[in-house]
Order: structure tokens, then C-alpha cells, then sequence
């Protein structure tokens, strides 16, 4: 079973959609957990526990834990284990937001999926096919490449207009088109711009799009359905972050995030 396989068979059995991002932010975390040996690791195992009936997907972004150093690299491998033992149906993400030249990459591959123990991880496009390699070769893994991202600064070049399409729409086709051979690839597409989504929806209709931005930044869950729900319904892993885990209830935000994307998504195929 390969990672789209995964994350479908896990979003139909629990028939939810959700993503609940693990930004363990070290100035945000609940003061009772910063006494522990582990804070980091503690406190996204509580939100775990809390969280996990509906979660299609976990995705702590790499930052957050890079910021603590060695420590904090320690705690996001713990925070990945963890989940690969007590729920391994559970899609596991990394946004890290790599990409350089193709030995480079190698690095990155062999810590991110073969060390952390990742099942997925965010990339850029822009090196190119060749130096991304070492990523696509990855058969077993999910590669998640940004092509049209959430913030408002995504304009400045994102938008630029390149043989008459933005050339967000020119990362859609390639990346649909030539670079998806070992239907391993997805794309980051951010919640808060639906008409670029719906756009990249009918560019590339078989790809699977990790969608941030509803909860903190905003954006509309039944804008994002309507603009980007498959004709399976599925095709989306649906982000949220600080929305649900520094939530006064982590658990209650977390349903609630998922009874509305329920609201508005048609029936998946196959669920039962
Ligand atoms: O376009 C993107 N927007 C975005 O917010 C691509 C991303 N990878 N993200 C990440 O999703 C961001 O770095 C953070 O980890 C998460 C959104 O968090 P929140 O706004 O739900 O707290």
C-alpha cells in the first residue's frame, strides 16, 4: 500500500479529511508540560490522545522543532515513532519544505524518511525534476510539493505570469503531467485562495492536495470542498494547526473541524 492508498483508506474509515498539525511552538505549549523531560514530545502525545478519532493525518512542521535544536529533533523523532506504533494507520507528515541539488536531497531523504520516520514530507519545486529525484524515487513515500501556498506574500512570485498561466498553474501540469510516474506526488495548495484551488482541481484532478490554512489563517472550509473535493470525494488533507492544538479543548476543536468538513463533502466512494 503506497501513501495516497494510506491516507484514503484511513480518511474513509474514519470518514474525515483532517490533518491536525502538530506546531508544538515551545512559547505556546501549556506551562505544565514544560517541566517534563520531553515537552515537546509530551505535550503532542496528549494532543494525539485527544485528537486521534479524527485524524485522517498528523503534520508537525519541522521548524518548531529545529528551533530547540538537538533537543528538539529528538522529540519530533519520538513524536513520529509514537504514531507509527500506537496508530500506524494514521498518515504521518513532515513540512519541512525542502529542495536543493539531487545528492543534496539524498540528505534529506535518509533523515526525513528513513530516520524521523516520515511517511510524507513538503519539498519545493524549483531546482527541478532532476535534482527532486531522489525524492520521487521514493515509491513508498509521499512527496508534497507547494504550488500555490496559503500566505498573502505567495503573489510575489507564485502569480507571476509565465507563458501566459501564473506559474503556479505551470507547477500543477508538470507535476500531474511528468513528474507524478510513481503516483507518489501531492501538492500544497492553501486554503485561502479557493479559485486557485478549483483552478489546480481541473489541472490536475488525480492528485491529492494538502490544503493549510482553515482554522488561524482563515480560510473556509466549504469553499475548499466545493473547490477541491475530488470526484471520489477525497483528495484533500485538510490542515489545521494552532486552530486545534492551542485550542482551550483540542479534542472539541478537533471534532468540530471535522463535522464541518463533513458538512460540506459529498460521500466518499467506498466508505461505508
Ligand atoms: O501554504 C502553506 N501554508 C501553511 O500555512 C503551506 C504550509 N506548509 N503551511 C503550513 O501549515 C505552516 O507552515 C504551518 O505549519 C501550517 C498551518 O498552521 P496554522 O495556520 O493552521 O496554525
Amino acid at each position: 500500500m503506497n501513501i495516497l492508498e494510506k491516507y484514503n483508506k484511513r480518511a474513509k474509515e474514519i470518514n474525515s479529511l483532517l490533518c491536525v498539525g502538530l506546531d508544538a511552538d515551545f512559547k505556546k505549549i501549556p506551562e505544565r508540560f514544560l517541566a517534563l523531560e520531553f515537552p515537546q514530545f509530551e505535550f503532542n502525545k496528549w494532543i494525539i490522545e485527544e485528537t486521534h478519532e479524527y485524524a485522517a493525518a498528523y503534520k508537525p512542521n519541522s521548524a518548531f522543532y529545529e528551533a530547540r535544536g538537538d533537543k528538539g529533533i529528538k522529540e519530533l523523532k519520538m513524536t513520529s515513532d509514537y504514531l507509527a506504533e500506537r496508530y500506524p494507520d494514521i498518515v504521518r507528515i513532515l513540512d519541512a519544505k525542502r529542495g536543493d541539488i539531487g545528492n543534496t536531497n539524498q540528505g534529506y531523504v535518509d533523515f526525513i524518511f528513513d530516520w524521523l520516520n516520515f511517511d510524507a514530507v513538503t519539498i519545493y519545486p524549483y531546482l527541478g525534476l532532476e535534482a527532486v529525484q531522489p525524492f520521487l524515487d521514493r515509491k513508498d513515500k509521499a512527496i508534497i510539493i507547494l504550488c500555490r501556498t496559503s500566505n498573502s506574500g505567495a503573489k510575489d512570485f507564485q502569480d507571476l505570469i509565465v507563458n501566459d498561466v501564473p506559474l503556479w498553474q505551470i507547477v500543477a501540469e508538470k507535476i500531474s503531467s511528468e513528474w507524478n510516474k510513481n503516483n507518489n506526488c501531492m501538492l500544497v495548495v492553501g486554503a485561502t485562495y479557493p479559485q486557485e484551488l478549483k483552478k489546480i482541481r481541473s489541472i490536475a484532478p488525480g492528485i491529492t492536495f494538502l490544503v493549510p490554512g482553515v482554522g488561524a489563517q482563515g480560510g473556509n472550509v466549504k469553499e475548499v470542498i466545493d473547490s477541491g473535493i475530488n470526484k471520489s470525494g477525497l483528495g484533500l488533507i485538510i490542515n489545521s494547526s494552532r486552530g486545534i492544538i492551542f485550542a482551550e479543548n483540542p479534542k472539541k476543536e478537533a471534532e468540530i473541524t471535522r463535522d464541518e468538513i463533513r458538512k460540506w463533502q459529498p460521500k466518499m466512494k467506498g466508505s461505508s
